[in-house]
């Protein structure tokens, strides 16, 4: 970066870049909050299942976030681990309202907590119990239970419920992550 560049984020002109994954069981709704993150002028009007992964921008806080939409389906999910080490955190979506695929979710989340390049860079996670406007969906204190997120132990996470379709709950979870991306940076740096 050139003196320039140092001046303009110095000043706060310039926003600082962060690096996002997100991940999920396929249909959790992963893509959606990601249209829902995005300025209104390049949000989609029709998602469709992602096939591999794509590559989308939003901006919080002063901060422009570059984020990795996983495909959630079981053939695409052993690309996930290849970004674990260039990221600053992990969005982990879950479909609150599908209860017979949350042992699936907690089996993919255990696999991502443990890999070396998540538990030993102590990234923040983000986990977004989706799809909260569902009658049958689960609270997110109930997700983090058969999460079994009390068990993590050196890991900065949230989990918040969402309704991607309105955006209810995506402030509060952004926010979050926002805080954690800059004092983790800072850390690093
Ligand atoms: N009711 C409800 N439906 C949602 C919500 N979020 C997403 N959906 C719907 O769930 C379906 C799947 O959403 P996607 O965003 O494509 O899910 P995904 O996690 O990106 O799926 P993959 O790309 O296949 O991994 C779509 O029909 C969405 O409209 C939500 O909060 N509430
Ligand atoms: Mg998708």
């Amino acid at each position: 970066m050139g003196f320039f560049d140092d001046l303009m984020t110095w000043f706060g002109f310039k926003k600082k870049q962060a690096k996002v994954l997100c991940v999920g069981l396929d249909n959790s709704g992963k893509t959606t909050i990601i249209n829902q993150l995005k300025p209104d002028t390049s949000k989609c009007q029709n998602i469709t299942p992602t096939i591999g992964f794509s590559v989308d921008i939003f901006t919080h806080a002063n901060l422009s976030f570059t984020v990795f939409d996983m495909s959630g389906q079981g053939r695409y999910r052993g690309l996930w681990e290849h970004y674990y080490k260039d990221v600053h955190a992990v969005m982990f979506v879950v479909d609150s309202s599908d209860k017979l695929r949350l042992p699936v979710a907690k089996d993919e989340l255990d696999q991502l907590l443990a890999h070396p390049d998540v538990a030993g860079r102590h990234l923040p996670i983000l986990l977004l119990a989706n799809k909260s406007d569902l009658r049958e969906s689960l609270s997110h204190i109930q997700c983090s239970k058969h999460l079994e997120l009390d068990k993590l132990r050196d890991t900065a996470y949230h989990i918040c419920s969402t309704n991607a379709l309105t955006g209810d709950g995506l402030e509060d979870a952004v926010s979050w992550l926002s805080e954690q991306v800059r004092s983790w940076q800072t850390k690093q740096s």
